[in-house]
């Protein structure tokens, strides 16, 4: 009978259990592919503000059900990393609860109503009214869960949310126990910027039609002479049959029908004296997708979108047909107090000072940014290189998890690509920064392969990684960032080559003479054997020595200055470099580390608070006399 009874309650603890496991669904990435849009057919709230939160370092919050309700919370700002927010949160890592409320309005009864969370670092759970309802991992992308079947209508609904932020080595970036660690830093990251963790962005509610809706519009564009063509591919959910895109904001306004069949369907338009995007004129059309039933309109979804081409030849990138230099930073979401969370006057500050400077670039490192910095470059006409957050990989050691590594790079590429496929400022997918093969560090041991097994299973990784990429988006260039020593073959694998380089400053530092040699040779011997174009998406020095010199030694702004002019009369000499990304745009925040004094990365060309040091004056006197030689770059 004991036995009976204790086998029941086995049985009974495996199907709560399993139960528990399988009531969360995966996020699909699929749901990110449309921005929450407020028109006639569709609803939004934005549910930033200030919610509940509470620590879980014991880990007991599901155990104890805080999902129902949390008692004895503090407030905590979304978007808003919790790490600044409160004295005792700095590094903590572990798991943490976000709790808010709201009401869903009367009138979206009869729509499909979803949550979509803008960012969880790493990984997130989410209840709605103490039931589950999804989980997603990757912290630096959106996701989003259908939550009818969950809701009250008439009362106050719960949403919380765990967020989960502990450094792997299987996570992406990678972090915690690495194996043959190149970091030794405090928290734990396998990269030099901080963890900074929690809900980074905005959480909104939103709708769309439930009968028959738009579920993709995904738009690409080329031009014949000055006639623009823009084409335009809509998928369904639902019954419509037929639908209209409309293009306004030029000359003149075009509309054409489209058949759809299996839920897609497609539109080809054709603009006169086509008002080609490009940094100079970052023009945008309307692009409006109406599909219909029974000749009413049932749903809608507008993109605004450039008409631009993006290629690369032997030697250069063309964005339309031309010669394009790219001048600007590798930057980061990164401020004091909010953090890596969303701060639009920060962000609206960033886009003034890098107009201010000259810039018509920059790179996404290491990690996609708030979708409202790609609305921001396609309006202020920024060419954007968007990489995943795949910073720190590496590619010995235990293969289990070089294998959910891989899995989760795979799920960023669809999700970054489904977000910003529609994105004109984006010119390019960045699959990776620094991987590196077991040779670069002399990290070899007893226990790991040999360096040419690192550079050979990063050779399948990345190819696999960037054939994923241009399968998915066939009209972008796609790279990877490389770290000094890397293997050279990794090269060969995408349109062009980009290269960060560290001559001057980790290696032969204080030598900026011979920088400038070591630089030059390298560029040369990577052409000679890639025979791709080239750019530097990283050089730079450190500058935080308070005052002036007139001895440019290596940490005063004078060295950072000189460093910088070296790199840049170097690529002056190469015609097969197509662009120079100075590391960093501002000083930045990292784990605490020996050569990381007070936690900061003292790179930036700006200060954490934006203020210029002299490598900011020197390049905007540099690029402003530039632009007024060259049509092509931003005057
Ligand atoms: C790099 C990394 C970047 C670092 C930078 C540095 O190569 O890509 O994340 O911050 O070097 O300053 O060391």
């Amino acid at each position: 009978m004991k036995k009976k009874l204790i086998l029941l309650f086995s049985f009974l603890f495996f199907f709560v259990m399993a139960g528990q496991g399988q009531a969360f669904k995966t996020a699909n990435a699929k749901e990110i592919s449309l921005f929450p849009q407020q028109n006639a057919f569709r609803n939004t709230l934005n549910l930033s503000g200030v919610w509940k939160f509470k620590k879980d370092s014991l880990n007991v919050g599901e155990s104890e059900k805080w999902f129902n309700g949390l008692r004895n919370s503090r407030p905590i700002a979304v978007p808003g990393s919790w790490n600044d927010q409160f004295e005792e949160f700095s590094d903590y890592v572990g798991k943490a609860w976000y709790e808010t409320d709201t009401f869903i309005p009367e009138s979206w009864k009869g729509q499909r109503i979803f949550i979509r969370v803008g960012a969880a670092t790493y990984a997130a759970k989410i209840w709605i009214n103490g039931k589950p309802l999804g989980l997603h991992e990757g912290g630096q992308m959106p996701f989003a869960f259908e939550i009818n079947s969950l809701i009250k209508w008439h009362a106050v609904n719960r949403i919380a949310i765990q967020v989960e932020n502990i450094l792997k080595p299987n996570r992406v970036p990678t972090g915690g126990d690495v194996e043959t660690k190149f970091f030794h830093n405090t928290p734990a990251t396998n990269y030099d910027f901080f963890p900074f963790s929690g809900l980074n962005r905005a959480v909104w509610l939103y709708t769309v039609p439930a009968k028959t809706a738009i579920s993709d519009v995904i738009v690409q564009t080329g031009f014949q002479g000055t006639v623009g063509i823009i084409s335009v591919h809509v998928k369904t959910a639902g019954a419509a049959e037929t639908g209209i895109v409309s293009i306004s904001g030029g000359r003149d306004n075009i509309r054409i029908p489209f058949h759809i069949t299996a839920g897609a369907g497609q539109a080809i338009l054709k603009i006169p004296d086509v008002r080609l995007w490009s940094p100079v004129d970052p023009f945008l059309y309307n692009v409006t997708v109406s599909i219909t039933e029974d000749k009413k309109i049932v749903d809608q979804y507008l993109v605004q979108t450039g008409v631009r081409t993006i290629t690369a030849t032997n030697k250069q990138v063309l964005l339309n047909g031309k010669p394009i230099f790219l001048k600007g930073f590798g930057k980061h979401e990164d401020f004091s107090i909010s953090g890596r969370g969303t701060s639009l006057p920060v962000m609206i500050k960033d886009f003034s000072l890098l107009k201010w400077i000259g810039a018509n670039s920059f790179r996404t490192s290491h990690y996609p940014y708030d979708e409202e910095y790609m609305n921001m470059a396609d309006r202020e006409g920024f060419l954007i290189i968007d990489e995943i957050p795949a910073v720190g990989l590496y590619f010995h050691g235990d293969t289990t998890a070089l294998k959910q590594r891989q899995a989760q790079c795979k799920q960023d590429i669809e999700e970054l690509i489904n977000r910003d496929k529609n994105h004109p400022s984006v010119i390019m997918w960045s699959v990776a920064n620094e991987p590196f093969g077991s040779a670069t560090f002399q990290v070899q041991s007893a226990s790991t392969p040999d360096a040419a097994s690192g550079a050979d299973r990063g050779m399948v990784c990345l190819g696999e990684l960037m054939q994923l990429a241009k399968k998915k988006d066939p009209t972008r260039l796609v790279t990877f960032a490389g770290v000094m020593g890397g293997p050279q073959k990794w090269h060969t694998l995408g349109d062009v080559v980009c290269l960060n380089r560290y001559w001057g400053w980790y290696v032969g530092g204080g030598n900026i003479p011979g920088a400038s040699t070591s630089i030059s040779n390298e560029l040369d011997a990577i052409y000679k054997a890639t025979q791709k174009p080239i750019m530097l998406t990283e050089f730079g020095a450190d500058a935080n020595i308070p005052g002036h010199t007139d001895q440019p030694k290596m940490y005063t702004e004078e060295y950072q200055r000189d460093l910088i002019k070296a790199y840049l009369e170097v690529a002056d000499t190469k015609d097969f470099v197509f662009g120079m990304h100075v590391w960093c745009f501002a000083d930045f925040k990292t784990s605490a580390a020996s050569m990381r004094p007070g936690g900061m990365n003292y790179k930036g060309v700006f200060t954490r608070d934006r203020k210029p040091k002299l490598s900011a004056l020197y390049l905007k006197s540099r690029w402003s006399n530039e632009a007024k030689r060259d049509s092509t770059v931003r005057r």
